[in-house]
């Protein structure tokens, strides 16, 4: 095993990986920029060490620096989180050659997977059934518009460097297809570098939902069932479930079948995720493969009671994945509300400035995975998200309500947050039935934001309520610091009052 590992991100995730690092007994090297010099990561880390200034193509970013910290360090090997290096390919080589262990897959999982029609073509030699669509990037825009047509409208057009909705374009009709085109390939190329774009079937309010892989070095390969991840907000997921209450055992088999199949297909080693989209006849398809660990992973080790990283680093180790597909359970229900510094209420801007208070929630079932406190700057550098709200309960409904019981402890002050904006999810009746696909919020959008709305002046309310009663108190002198032997308050007359 391992003696030290370096931890290639920041935030909650640095902080998530460095936890299990440490029940494992390896030592963790944490990387900072200047924006976060006293940053929760390397205050938590044996060792901390700067690679740069605040913006991350110059220091998380920076492949060298990395490295060098790496090799100077001792870690043996690097785990980069998600985001910023995970599914660099140039940079899980260069960790390689460097003779130190990159904690995800092999570089060229990552290429076939994060090109997405290599990812289709990788996949249509398979038994996994593929969205409809072309198999290479459109270069022929009469021979394009033929297949399009042989689709049938309406078409997406998906960019092919990309993933994750940027330079996607539905196309009602064969007069605008041209047109999409072009602009695709403008927006896909200053996005990504690269303006290849391909055509898919667009299929009607389907349900997104991804299957957790792991695969180790010596060919076993098993999944750790689904989550439901079709609440998002312009492609930006917002809550993650798992059970999916919209799928069903037999199908959850087969999709997890596919899963593995699709993680055997490019070799795959490691902890990965493969995403379906799923119809309203259940028909799923291959959409797209993650090489890394995804944000919502806590949704699956709540569920099956597995540390998702610890496994990620017995495999990088070399280890034999100590599951068997038998052994996979899910039990109970677990809901990952995504915590923003955005103003829900003008337009999900970001949100910057100074935490000046913090009340985090607790208490059974509930886990916060985040890296902030009291007193921090959120600065405009990085991802806006502060962390995640995961709670689990025996059952779905005892789930939202823990989660909303939850999510009504949150108090972040000083910056806006996602919180009452998660809590108007969690509330909703189409989302607390679980008949809900990826239009959620696009279809219920304004109702959200009206009973967003309502609970911030709710919240207003009980603030100035509670501020006057405290006064009142104050000045009729039965405030508890003036209670005296006495004189003593009117609680503990009462309670020695009280029968037993
Ligand atoms: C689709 C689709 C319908 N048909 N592909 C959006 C983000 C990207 N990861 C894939 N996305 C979609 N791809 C085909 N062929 C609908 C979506 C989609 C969506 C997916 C997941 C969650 C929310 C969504 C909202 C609108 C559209």
């Amino acid at each position: 095993m391992f003696k030290k590992i370096l931890i290639a991100n920041r935030g909650e995730i640095a902080l998530r990986v460095m936890r299990s690092c440490r029940e494992m007994g390896i030592e963790v090297v944490a990387v900072y920029s200047d924006a976060d010099r006293t940053a929760p990561h390397v205050l938590f880390a044996d060792e901390a060490y700067h690679i740069g200034p605040a913006p991350s193509t110059e220091s998380y970013l920076n492949h060298a620096k990395i490295l060098e910290v790496a090799q100077s360090s001792g870690a043996e090997a690097i785990h980069p989180g998600y985001g910023f290096l995970s599914e660099n390919t140039d940079f899980a080589s260069e960790v390689e050659k460097a003779g130190i262990t990159f904690i995800g897959p092999p570089a060229e999982a990552i290429k076939t997977m994060g090109d997405k029609t290599m990812a289709r073509q990788s996949m249509l030699r398979t038994d996994v059934p593929v969205v409809p669509g072309t198999e290479e990037p459109i270069d022929d825009l009469e021979q394009a518009l033929s297949i399009a047509k042989r689709i049938g409208f309406p078409v997406l057009i998906k960019a092919a460097g990309g993933g994750g909705g940027k330079g996607m374009r539905i196309v009602e009709s064969a007069e605008a297809f041209n047109d999409a085109v072009g602009k695709a390939q403008r927006e896909s190329g200053s996005a990504f570098g690269d303006d290849r774009v391909y055509i898919e079937k667009y299929l009607e309010k389907p349900h997104h939902i991804e299957f957790q892989i792991l695969a180790d070095q010596h060919g076993n390969v098993i999944h750790l069932n689904e989550r439901e991840c079709s609440i998002q907000r312009r492609y930006q997921k917002v809550i993650e479930e798992s059970p999916s209450p919209f799928i069903h055992d037999e199908l959850r088999q087969r999709m997890g079948q596919a899963a593995v199949e699709t993680a055997r297909s490019c070799h795959y080693v490691g902890a990965g995720t493969v995403e379906f989209l799923v119809d309203k006849h259940k028909q799923f398809y291959f959409l797209e493969m993650n090489t890394r660990l995804q944000v919502e992973h806590p949704v699956t080790e709540m569920v099956t009671g597995y540390d998702l990283v610890a496994e990620q680093i017995r495999i990088a180790a070399g280890e034999v994945l100590s599951i068997s597909q038998s052994q996979v359970q899910s039990m109970g229900h677990a809901v990952e509300c995504r915590i923003y510094a955005e103003d829900a209420s003008q337009d999900f801007a970001p949100s910057t400035g100074n935490i000046v208070m913090l009340q985090i929630p607790d208490g059974a079932g509930t886990r916060f995975d985040g890296a902030i406190r009291q007193g921090m700057t959120i600065t405009p550098y990085y991802d806006p998200m502060l962390g995640k709200l995961i709670c689990w309960a025996s059952d779905r409904e005892s789930a939202l309500n823990r989660c909303e019981r939850a999510l009504r402890e949150f108090y972040i002050g000083g910056i806006e947050t996602t919180i009452q904006f998660c809590r108007a999810v969690i509330d909703h009746p189409q989302f607390r039935s679980g008949t809900y696909d990826t239009h959620f919020y696009s279809l219920y959008k304004d109702s959200l934001h009206d009973q967003l709305k309502a609970s911030n002046e709710e919240t207003l309310l009980v603030a100035g309520a509670t501020l006057y009663h405290h006064q009142k108190r104050i000045s009729h002198g039965t405030h508890s610091s003036e209670s005296t032997v006495e004189n003593p308050s009117k609680w503990r007359s009462n309670q020695q009052g009280r029968k037993t």
